[in-house]
């Protein structure tokens, strides 16, 4: 079986390890989200990509669910004691190898596709990843700073400012441009189930779905498409996505986010059983859908939602 997973970080990630152990044949594609992507001290940095590769590849801070395990921030501390900024993002020392070995590649003339695929030689995630386009893509987040609205970019609106002013609108900047990476297209293609993990549906999905070509290529893949809702009891299990859907117009429900999807993509939605009494408004807007528990406490759980979602898919179409 070939499953395809548009995936963002943390959550995305947590989920493929499920899907691992749920389809431990299947061959997993999984087209990530670069829109968080941002050049520090002159390198590029990759959060989704990363936190993919070292969720999978056993490399993770298991409690942050970003950044390496074991980190360290001497080279952080250093730049600080010479003024060079930003030290509102915690760049570890075994992190910063990783975005010298990819910008050294990038500037030797590889495209970001075949640097991802280099770097995952080492972790061995055991799926394919591959990012959404090999094209410069960055998310910003219109937000009024002392009376003026402004763009910043997405990291510095979570990050530093840690969504606590309104997001009044978020823009994939240069995603309407771009193309999608190679393979993207022919494993959508070739794929027998596409998945929308529980990630965040506007800054992690929403940003791979504006990449022109992939929304449409999903569209009419003629497969099963099937999602988990991040949200859980009207909130977002971790992270700012109900910030993030407010500025797009949507409400912060497992139901909204089924449908803000919409049934020209979505075949099949799992909410959480808190969410049960939401399972007739998305089947009512054309989409299947049923309850089961979406919390990923362990990996046992979460393999249990994978296999729901696989089990969803088996029913659509
Ligand atoms: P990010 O890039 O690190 O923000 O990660 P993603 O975009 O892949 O996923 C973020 C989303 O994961 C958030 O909106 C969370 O609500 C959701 N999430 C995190 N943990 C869980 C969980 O255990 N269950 C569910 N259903 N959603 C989760
Ligand atoms: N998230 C934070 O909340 N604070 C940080 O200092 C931070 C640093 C960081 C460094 C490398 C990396 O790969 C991820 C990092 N993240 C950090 C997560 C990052 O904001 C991601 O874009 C998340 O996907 C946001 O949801
Ligand atoms: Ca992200």
């Amino acid at each position: 079986m070939r499953i395809v997973v548009l995936a963002g970080g943390i959550g995305g990630a947590r989920f493929l390890r499920g899907l691992k152990e749920a389809a431990p044949e299947a061959d997993i594609t999984v087209i990530g989200n670069t829109g968080d992507d941002i050049h520090l001290f002159g390198l590029k940095v990759c959060p989704d990509l990363d936190t993919v590769m070292y969720t999978l590849g056993g490399g993770i801070n298991e409690e942050q669910g970003w950044g390496r395990a074991e980190e360290t921030f001497h080279v952080k501390a250093e730049l600080a004691a010479y003024g060079v900024g930003p030290e509102w993002f915690g760049l570890g020392d075994r992190d910063f190898a990783t975005h010298i070995v990819r910008t050294q590649m990038l500037g030797a003339g590889y495209p970001l596709s075949a640097v991802t695929e280099a770097l995952c030689e080492r972790w061995q995630p055991g799926v394919r990843l591959i990012p959404m386009s090999d094209d410069r893509v960055e998310t910003h987040v219109a937000v009024d700073v002392d009376g003026e609205r402004k763009a910043v970019h997405f990291q510095e609106y979570w990050v530093k400012l840690r969504a606590s002013v309104e997001a009044h609108a978020v823009v994939p900047v240069g995603a309407d441009r771009a193309k999608p990476a190679p393979g993207v297209l022919e494993a959508i293609a070739g794929a027998d189930v596409i998945v929308f993990p529980p990630s965040n549906p506007v800054v992690s999905v929403g940003t791979i779905l504006a990449v022109p070509g992939i929304r449409e290529a999903i569209a009419n893949a003629g497969v099963p498409v099937v999602g988990l809702s991040p949200i859980v009891g009207d909130a977002p299990v971790r992270g700012m996505a109900d910030k993030v859907l407010a500025a797009v117009g949507v409400d912060s429900t497992a139901a909204a986010v089924a449908q803000h999807y919409g049934s020209g993509l979505l075949d099949g939605w799992l909410v959480d059983t808190v969410d049960a009494g939401s399972v007739r408004v998305v089947e009512d807007a054309g989409i299947r859908c049923r309850a089961v528990p979406l919390m990923m406490t362990d990996l046992a759980a979460t393999t249990a939602m994978a296999r729901a979602a696989l089990e969803l898919a088996s029913e659509v179409r």
